[in-house]
């Protein structure tokens, strides 16, 4: 969150009392993730790995999105080109950054007919099946505890009116298939949410049926699936569907979660603006939809450059469709000079200085007010066990390290904790996680068996 920041020099203010006022807008974000995050929501993009030196890339990057998405690193080509020889290196890169910076990861994709390394193209039967399981777990296993959402299964229904399964050979191996690959990542990653994700799905259609048929499957026959993404890449021949909200309102109403997954809409100007502002109002018009991404940062960045679909051009300045996006989110660009003003009755000797969109911070003589820390879980109970995922936010300064206290109910226990170290039910940072800047937040997780706990946690930072 950026504020305005108002320095005011000591003696400065002759007034007895004053009277600060701020704009109406000051307090608005001015950020997509920040906006995002009013709402409670991430605002996400697909990230390369090799793009990251380029620092226009990384700066927007980091600016303004509160979740990322490798584009390619954690697909099956990537993570295990030889059999039972895994290659992570990329893909960390990406998922370490982001840790470091309070972002959240997609993880995407574990099991796809696409993008398979041609050992597994070759495959078939129960040996493919078998690579599959093992390639779910080491994978889940590997970014266990840093991953929000999976995308667990790609694209496995087929395009038009037949409502089936797309050919492959992963379809080959059972229809199965894809509650196998769910169990699985459940079991290698208890914490991350469980997506199935797919593309021209995101309006109701014999595709979307389909899925919609799998998914109240699943929820009945308890395969454990939490999210459903859509990916939402829109042109001409493919445009935004008038029934996009309620279609995900329709998946949201079978008790998972809706991501809006890839997204990115090919035009410009006020046309394109338009339709992104229609997205951003479906998804803050279902509770269940948890964020979005959009795939890629700048036009020149996408998997279709020439049809300029993203929020930035190709030298990094935000287009009208950014505007449009972070107004829908309830946030504002930051204004060109000092958007406080101070009240008339107060005379403020020239010293005064109004910087504008800053990041929050105090001089060193104010008090710490807001100082310390503060913590919520989320809690993903079942009959006998929990998940729960803590989210530390800092106050109004940088904090180097926290302790968060939970109550456990009585027979309770923690099995496992990621992102931090337990001590019965006291958890500390580990150490890439321990300094959180002032408003900023990071996240830790923990499983237990017996009832899950329901108390808010506390917080003390140092
Ligand atoms: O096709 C758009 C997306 C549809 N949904 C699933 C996504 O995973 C998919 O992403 C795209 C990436 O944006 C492309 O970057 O997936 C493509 C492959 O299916 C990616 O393209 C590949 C090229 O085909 C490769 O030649 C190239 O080596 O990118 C690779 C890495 O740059």
């Amino acid at each position: 969150m950026r504020r305005t920041l108002i320095l005011l020099t000591a003696g400065a203010v002759t007034a007895a009392a004053a009277v600060v006022a701020l704009s109406p807008t000051a307090n608005a974000a001015t950020t997509l993730g920040a906006a995002a995050a009013a709402k409670n929501r991430y605002f996400g993009t697909a990230v390369a790995a090799y793009k990251l030196s380029d620092t226009v890339y990384s700066g927007i990057l980091n600016r303004e999105f509160t979740s990322v998405t490798p584009e390619n690193e954690m697909k099956w080509d990537a993570t295990e080109p030889t059999q039972g020889s895994f290659s992570y290196s990329s893909a960390d890169t990406i998922v370490n950054r982001a840790v470091a910076n309070g972002q959240k990861v997609r993880g995407h994709a574990l099991a796809w007919h696409s993008q398979q390394p041609p050992w597994a193209q070759n495959m078939s039967g129960t040996a493919l099946r078998t690579a599959m399981v093992n390639h779910v777990t080491q994978v889940a296993t590997h970014y266990r505890g840093k991953i929000d959402s999976w995308d667990v299964v790609n694209e496995a229904f087929a395009d038009g009116s037949t409502g089936a399964r797309r050919d492959s050979n992963l379809q080959r191996t059972g229809n199965d298939w894809i509650e196998v690959a769910f169990r699985t990542a459940r079991a290698a990653d208890p914490g991350a949410k469980l997506c199935y994700n797919d593309y021209n799905t995101d309006g109701q259609n014999a595709k979307s049926n389909a899925v919609y048929a799998m998914v109240q499957d699943f929820k009945a026959r308890g395969v454990p699936i939490d999210c459903v993404g859509f990916q939402s890449h829109f042109n001409a021949q493919s445009p935004l569907p008038a029934d996009y909200q309620a279609n995900l309102q329709r998946f949201a109403d079978l008790g998972v979660d809706v991501q809006i997954t890839e997204l990115d809409i090919e035009g410009s100007g006020s046309a394109q603006a338009a339709s992104y502002a229609a997205v951003v109002r479906a998804c803050l018009a279902v509770t269940r939809c948890n964020g979005i991404t959009v795939w890629g940062i700048r036009d020149s960045d996408s998997w279709r450059a020439s049809g300029t679909p993203l929020l930035f051009d190709g030298s990094g300045n935000p287009k009208a469709a950014y505007t449009s996006v972070l107004n829908e989110l309830g946030g504002t660009t930051p204004s060109p000079s000092g958007s406080a003003s101070i009240s008339p009755s107060v005379s403020v000797s020239p010293s005064v200085s109004v910087s504008p969109s800053v990041s929050p911070s105090v001089s060193p003589s104010d008090p710490q007010t807001g100082a310390g820390c503060t913590a919520t879980a989320s809690v993903n109970a079942w009959n006998g066990g929990f998940v729960v995922t803590v989210k530390v936010t800092a106050g109004a300064a940088r904090i180097s390290g926290w302790t968060v206290g939970v109550t456990l109910p009585s027979g309770s226990a923690v099995t496992n904790t990621w992102n931090a170290t337990a001590s019965g039910s006291t958890f500390t940072n580990v150490s890439y996680n321990g300094g959180v800047a002032a408003g900023g937040s990071t996240e830790f997780g923990f499983q237990g068996t017996g009832s899950a706990p329901s108390a808010t946690p506390t917080c003390t930072a140092r």
